[in-house]
């Protein structure tokens, strides 16, 4: 598509696959998707494809079988292997084709040397979403897209879905099913009035999208409002227990099905800053959550359709007075007691940290302590703390963590299996699809920890480098190692040069860019520091704080309980200590504030001075555009340096260590 980079599907990527030949065995729509890839592979690079079975040669067979493993995985596994001079991808499924070509693709000439020994694939987690804060006509604060950093909606403009734009929509959907994501969310969780309506008489506009990202694999979720049967219906309530409104969800999801027959279901935030919820009429989030569950099964067959609810309920109208509620506890504190309580096809959608996607917080104490829920864990792709896409930072290393964490010997892992992990979008119709370029990489770590969640991040980085950096044409080992330095440090950088220690939330208010350390210490959002004359943080712990701490099972509950066990780098969101604290590290708390935000601002600039050097290996249009950006990062990172230095330092009077400047 002219103008709209090619992301991690440049056209070199095709040229192994392109230039020989191909027989494809099997029927059905996803079959004939990975058809039309090989066939325009083969237009741009002289090889054949043929899908009638006629004897070979071939090089490469992608094939259907009927006999593949029935291992409840969706139809979505595949099998590779390589011997006597051909390679041959087998699956039981359309969507493991797909993923078996998307495979080929990404080992490219590797994939047609020496032999492989057959090799199973399949995804560890069954759901693997994008969320889109997408709205569809301009709201007065949020803009097109809330929290959006790379332009407007893909899906949305003018108050419609932009037919103009479903091209767009279909590469979008091709990189989509290239990393691994098979389900999208295509309006935001905040529903307004006329998102609201997608669901009713504008459910059409939906099932456009739908159609376009079907082929490759995806099925089209939407976000409602829980006052639906109000908003749309007329009722006078939408009490989850009342008849009528039950009547109402099943009929309305019946239509849904209607025109989208593989629709996957609603995303639900209930009682959450201010959007509606079971809680007005003394209901609990199970029986919220259970009556839509009941609507998407209502059909004799049931439509196969799930109910994503999002576990982010806390009070954001708190007093700031108030030292006993605790935002962080609130999640663990609403959904636990509902345990063992949702119906099968609901998942409770968790958010990794118990806050709100800050650069470092501990994993929500609810995964591993629900088990008879299914629980998806949310991510947040689009930086809406972390740099907005103007700063790098590459989240892969502090998802890998998330999904690593550990609760008594176990992985969440085997939890997510059944709920799935979800992203919140980067992507918007800006021509580098994430506005910062090398943001891009941040949504296919994402879609390839989601297949693999223990894969090495590192590996995926190279991977992500390799393919849309072209190892195929000029990129060569240098570069590559150099934007792999960038990347692999850039989350630890940012949060060197921003709110220290896993204290969080010391942005400027409202737009969430920049520093304000006080921007939100008189809030009623429940985000505090609390820094004085004499030291800073949050007292979480059960002997003399809000008793969060004790949210978490073994070890974690000891280890977070106390100063002296507490990792490093969240001791100000466990515990508030002195001033002279000294950390693991041997440093003082302020010394290593000091520290951090001078070496963070000195990281930036020596990003910048690699990218400069990577000038003549990168193409003109997207090394200036990182360019740009790396500028606006060196002067946001310097302001967030010196706001954090000077107001610690005028707080506790300890000068630093070095004698650098602070203001
Ligand atoms: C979609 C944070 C963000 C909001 C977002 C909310 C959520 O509060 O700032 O923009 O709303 O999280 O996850 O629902």
């Amino acid at each position: 598509m002219q103008g709209v980079d090619a992301a991690w599907l440049p056209d070199g990527a095709f040229r192994p696959i392109g230039t020989r030949r191909t027989l494809i065995r099997g029927s059905g729509p996803l079959v004939d998707t990975v058809h039309g890839e090989v066939a325009q592979a083969c237009v741009r690079f002289g090889g054949n494809v043929s899908r009638d079975g006629s004897p070979g040669p071939y090089d490469l067979v992608l094939e259907l079988t009927g006999d593949g493993r029935d291992s409840g995985d969706g139809g979505e596994a595949f099998t590779f292997e390589r011997g006597d001079g051909r390679t041959t991808v087998t699956a039981s499924g359309g969507p493991g084709l797909l993923y078996g070509f998307f495979h080929v693709v990404r080992l490219g000439d590797a994939a047609f040397r020496g032999t492989c020994e057959r090799a199973y694939h399949r995804p560890e987690l069954a759901l693997r979403m994008l969320d889109h804060w997408d709205n569809v006509a301009v709201h007065p604060v949020m803009g097109q897209v809330e929290r959006g950093y790379a332009g407007g909606s893909l899906f949305w403009a003018d108050g419609r879905a932009r037919a103009e734009l479903l091209g767009r929509v279909r590469a979008y959907a091709r990189l989509l099913a290239a990393c691994g994501i098979n389900a999208v969310a295509v309006n935001n969780v905040n529903v307004h009035e006329a998102e609201a309506r997608l669901l009713t008489d504008r459910i059409g506009e939906v099932a456009d999208i739908a159609g376009v990202l079907r082929p490759y694999g995806i099925r089209t979720h939407l976000s409602v409002t829980f006052a639906a049967p109000m908003v749309l219906g007329g009722l006078s309530t939408a009490d989850p227990l009342d008849e009528g409104v039950r009547e109402w969800w099943a009929e309305t999801t019946s239509r849904v099905y209607e025109a989208i027959p593989d629709f996957g279901g609603y995303v639900v935030k209930a009682d959450s800053e201010g959007q509606p919820g079971p809680f007005a009429y003394g209901r609990s989030h199970a029986d919220g959550a259970n009556m839509l569950a009941a609507a998407l099964t209502a059909s004799d067959s049931g439509y196969g359709g799930t109910v994503h609810w999002r576990a982010f309920v806390y009070d954001h109208r708190q007093d700031w007075r108030d030292r006993t509620t605790d935002r962080a506890r609130a999640a663990y504190d609403h959904f636990v007691p509902l345990d063992g309580k949702f119906a099968d096809n609901a998942v409770l959608q968790v958010k990794h940290g118990p806050m709100d996607f800050q650069v470092r917080e501990p994993v929500s104490p609810l995964i591993g302590a629900m088990p008879r829920t299914r629980l998806a864990v949310e991510l947040q792709a689009t930086q809406e703390y972390t740099g907005q896409q103007r700063h790098v930072c590459w989240l892969g290393p502090m998802w890998s963590e998330v999904l690593r964490f550990r609760v008594d010997g176990v992985s969440p892992v085997g939890e997510l299996a059944r709920g799935g992990l979800v992203a919140v979008s980067n992507v918007g119709d800006d021509p580098f699809w994430t506005g910062h370029p090398l943001a891009q990489a941040n949504l296919y770590t994402f879609g390839r920890l989601a297949w693999q969640p223990d894969a090495d991040p590192g590996g995926i980085l190279d991977e992500w480098i390799r393919l849309t950096f072209g190892v195929f044409e000029a990129f060569g080992a240098e570069p590559a190692a150099g934007l792999h330095a960038i990347m692999d440090g850039s989350w630890r950088t940012y949060e060197k040069y921003t709110a220290p220690l896993g204290v969080g939330f010391m942005v400027q208010p409202g737009h969430h860019y920049g520093p304000s350390v006080d921007g939100y210490e008189y809030s009623p959002w429940g985000t505090y520091h609390f820094a004085d004359r004499d030291g800073v943080g949050v007292d979480r712990s059960c002997t003399t704080g809000t008793g969060y701490a004790g949210q978490y099972a073994k070890p974690w509950a000891e280890v977070y309980e106390s100063p002296g066990t507490c990792p490093d780098e969240l001791l100000l969101f466990f515990h508030h200590v002195s001033y002279g604290h000294i950390l693991h590290s041997g440093k003082t708390v302020i010394q290593h504030m000091y520290d951090t935000h001078f070496e963070g601002v000195e990281e930036v600039e020596a990003t910048m001075e690699v990218w400069a050097s990577l000038a003549d290996s990168v193409d003109p249009a997207r090394h200036a555009r990182v360019t740009e950006r790396l500028e606006e990062q060196l002067r946001s990172a310097r302001e967030w340096r010196d706001q954090i230095n000077s107001y610690f330092f005028r707080k506790s009077g300890v000068p630093d260590a070095h004698g650098r400047r602070i203001h």
